[in-house]
């Protein structure tokens, strides 16, 4: 990995188990991850592409729209919702994995916090892992991303989905989730992980009142301090709808907002469901930013 000060900040470079990489920071502009929910019960967009085939050709649309990574979860997360047992995790998520390698050479994350999806989603050709529990969940996940070597993202989640929003508290949002993704990230590293393949998730949304959301976004850069590329997920979610008084598939415009808002306090990544709107706000912010934007 390279890591060089520039006068935009710092550039990083994450390699992924096929050999390619990935850059991002620096001179170039932040990376839209587009999601793919294989589940019956996602908050956003559950249950549309449950079929194998309507999930692959989803992907494969996101990609052609500009993806610079997809994100395949088989697994609701939304509050309240119950674990989804790995089988049927791997059962979902596995054909999608292998289709879309298949057709595109766009990375491919696997959403999960469980070891043996992770292990199935690597061999089928996924190459970033994306765990919400920060490699809490599973014992064995921290194994997984070790020994893949694969880029992993650690999300802070306050609670479990269950309960996460039964009543989250903090005193200081931002100094806390920054405590709790340092910690994780000294863990993985003591356990294997490379420092250099992390990236750091704030969680919006996963056990944070809307107040707690909007501190955590106004004060995102903050976790700049973390020294690792932030990822935000904020696309389609409560605290949009709060404010806006919409359903979540009409809550694009408000999404884009805080994608500009977060890419201004410095997030590397962002985690979408409207990838081609996403990447122009990503392309325009970068030009203001002084980076490229192809
Ligand atoms: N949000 C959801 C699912 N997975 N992963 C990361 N790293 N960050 C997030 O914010 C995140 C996630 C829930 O949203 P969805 O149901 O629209 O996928």
């Amino acid at each position: 990995m390279t890591r060089a000060e520039t006068s935009v900040g710092p550039a990083w470079r994450l390699k992924l188990p096929d050999g390619r990489s990935l850059g991002l920071g620096g001179k170039g502009r932040a990376l839209v991850m587009g999601v793919v929910n294989v589940t019956p019960d996602s908050f956003s967009d559950g249950g549309k592409y449950l079929e194998t085939s309507a999930a692959v050709e989803h992907g494969l649309a996101l990609a052609e729209e500009g993806a610079d990574i997809l994100d395949v979860g088989g697994e609701s997360t939304r509050p309240g919702s119950q674990a989804t047992p790995p089988e049927e995790q791997a059962r979902r998520v596995v054909p999608v994995i292998a289709g879309l390698r298949a057709h595109t050479g766009t990375p491919i994350s696997v959403d999960t916090t469980s070891a043996a999806v992770a292990r199935l989603a690597l061999a089928a050709g996924a190459q970033i892992l994306n765990d919400v529990s920060a490699l809490r969940d599973d014992a064995e996940m921290v194994a997984v991303a070790a020994e893949s070597r694969a880029p992993v993202v650690l999300m802070h989640m306050q609670g479990r989905p269950r309960d996460m929003q039964t009543n989250p508290q903090y005193r200081d949002v931002c100094a806390e989730v920054r405590t709790f993704l340092k910690e994780r990230m000294d863990w993985a590293a003591e356990h294997g992980v490379s420092r250099e393949q992390m990236i750091a998730d704030p969680g919006f949304g996963f056990g944070k009142t809307f107040d707690h959301n909007i501190e955590l976004l106004g004060g995102l850069s903050a976790l700049t301090a973390l020294g690792r590329p932030l990822l935000i997920g904020t696309s389609r979610k409560a605290m949009l709808g709060r404010i806006l008084d919409v359903p979540p598939p009409e809550r694009l415009f408000g999404t884009l907002a805080t994608v500009a808002a977060a890419l201004e306090r410095g997030a590397a990544i962002v985690r979408v469901h409207d990838v081609r709107p996403a990447l122009h706000v990503v392309k325009v912010i970068a030009a203001l930013q002084g980076r490229t934007w192809a």
